[in-house]
C-alpha cells in the first residue's frame, strides 16, 4: 500500500511537470483546464495530506539533549522512538458546530495519557496537508506526533501538552470539494475564519486548557503551511508559537506546475501589521529535496526578511515533502518553545 501511494504520487507529479511543461495533459489523471490549471481525479491523495511516505530506514543522529535555541536539521531518535516506560495520549475523534461552515465539523485531539481536569494544557493546532482531513496526522503512526509529544514531556523538556488536527477544509457548502484551481482552494483560506471563531472556542470550553498566545501554538504541513504563515500574520496576537513546515506556494501570487495562484495577499504584504504582537518562535521550515512545493517556503523566508517579519528559517537536508520534514517542524516547535519558556 505504502509503495503503491508513493508510486501514484510519482506518477502525478511527473504529470503534472509534464502537463505544464507541454501545455497539454492527456494523462488519464489529469484534466487541464482551459486556464492552465491541473484538476486532480487520482482517487488516493493521502500522501498530499500528510506527506510523501517514507521507509523508515535513515539512520538518524542520537546525541543529548541541549537546552539552547539551535535548530538540529533531524528529530532526535530518541525522542521520535517509542518508549517502555512513557505512557502516550491516543487520538480521540469529536466534532463541534462551525458558524463558519453552517455545519458540524469533526477533529482528532491528542489528549496527554494522564489527561485530568484539574491540570491545564497548552494546545498545538496542527494543520493537514492539500486533499486532507481531521484523520491524516493520526492515521499515520509513522510522523511519530504522538510520541515526540509525550517523549519530551516525560523528559520536562515541555510541558504536556494538548494536540488539535482539525478538518483545514473549511467549506461552506457541501459540494465543495479541494482540487488544484482558485475555487478549490477557497475553503482552505477559510479556515482562519472557522479556526478562530468556531474551532478554538470549543476546545477552549470542551477542555482544560490554558488560555493565551503564550500557551497556543499553531503548526501546519504544506497546505497546512501556506495557511499556517496566512493565519499568523493575520492573528499574531493569538498564537504565540508558530512552525510553517513545507509550506505550499499561493500566498503570494505564484505559478508552479500545478496551477496558477492569484495569491492571499501580495508580496509587500507578506509581514505583521506595524503594531502587531508578533510569535514569540516563527519558525519556516522545508525539506532540501522537496519534489512537491520546492523552493516556495524559501521564497516565504525571504519575503519575511525583505519585509522585517522576524522568523527562523532553516532548511532539513534530503528531507522530501514527508514525515522526515514533519518530525523536524515538531521537534525544533517544541524546542524552541522550551528554550524561550526557559528565559521568561
Ligand atoms: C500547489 C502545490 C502543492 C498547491 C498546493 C500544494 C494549492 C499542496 C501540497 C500539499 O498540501 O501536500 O500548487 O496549490
Amino acid at each position: 500500500m505504502k509503495k503503491i501511494r508513493v508510486l501514484i504520487l510519482s506518477a502525478f507529479i511527473v504529470a503534472a511537470v509534464c502537463a505544464c511543461g507541454s501545455g497539454n495533459g492527456e494523462d488519464s489523471n489529469m484534466d487541464v483546464s482551459g486556464n492552465g490549471d491541473v484538476n486532480v481525479t487520482a482517487d488516493d491523495m493521502s500522501s498530499f495530506a500528510a506527506g510523501i511516505k517514507t521507509d523508515e530506514t535513515e539512520s538518524i543522529s542520537d546525541t543529548e539533549f541541549v537546552h539552547n535555541g539551535e535548530i538540529e536539521e533531524r528529530c532526535p531518535a530518541k525522542y521520535e522512538a517509542a518508549r517502555n516506560d512513557v505512557s502516550y495520549g491516543e487520538y480521540k475523534h469529536a466534532t463541534y458546530y462551525s458558524q463558519t461552515c453552517q455545519m458540524e465539523r469533526g477533529y482528532n485531539i491528542l489528549l496527554p495519557a494522564d489527561y485530568s481536569e484539574d491540570k491545564k494544557y497548552p494546545v498545538l493546532y496542527l494543520l493537514h496537508g492539500i486533499f486532507g482531513d481531521e484523520y491524516s496526522f493520526s492515521n499515520d503512526g509513522s510522523n511519530k506526533i504522538k510520541e515526540i509529544v509525550g517523549n519530551m514531556a516525560a523528559d520536562g523538556i515541555i510541558d504536556e501538552t494538548i494536540v488539535v488536527c482539525p478538518n483545514m477544509f473549511a467549506a461552506w457548502e457541501a459540494d465543495q470539494k479541494p482540487g488544484f484551481d482558485s475555487q478549490s482552494v477557497l475553503p482552505y483560506d477559510n479556515f482562519i475564519n472557522d479556526l478562530v471563531n468556531d474551532l478554538m472556542p470549543h476546545i477552549e470550553e470542551t477542555y482544560s486548557v490554558l488560555a493565551g498566545r503564550e500557551n497556543t501554538y499553531l503548526a501546519g504541513f504544506s497546505m497546512g503551511g501556506r495557511e499556517t504563515i496566512f493565519i499568523t500574520l493575520q492573528r499574531p496576537e493569538l498564537f504565540g508559537y508558530v512552525c510553517a513546515i513545507s509550506s505550499a506556494p499561493g500566498l503570494v501570487p505564484a505559478k508552479d506546475s500545478f496551477m496558477t495562484h492569484e495569491g492571499q495577499m501580495s508580496e509587500s504584504e507578506m509581514k505583521f501589521a506595524d503594531d502587531a504582537v508578533e510569535p514569540n518562535v516563527f519558525i519556516v521550515c522545508c525539506g532540501t529535496s522537496d519534489s512537491v512545493v520546492g523552493t516556495f517556503p524559501k521564497q516565504y523566508h525571504e519575503l519575511l526578511e525583505t519585509n522585517g517579519a522576524k522568523h527562523i528559517w532553516y532548511e532539513i537536508t534530503g528531507a522530501d515533502h514527508d514525515n522526515n520534514a514533519i518530525k523536524s517542524g515538531l521537534y525544533n516547535l517544541f524546542k524552541q518553545i522550551a528554550f524561550d519558556k526557559s528565559r521568561a
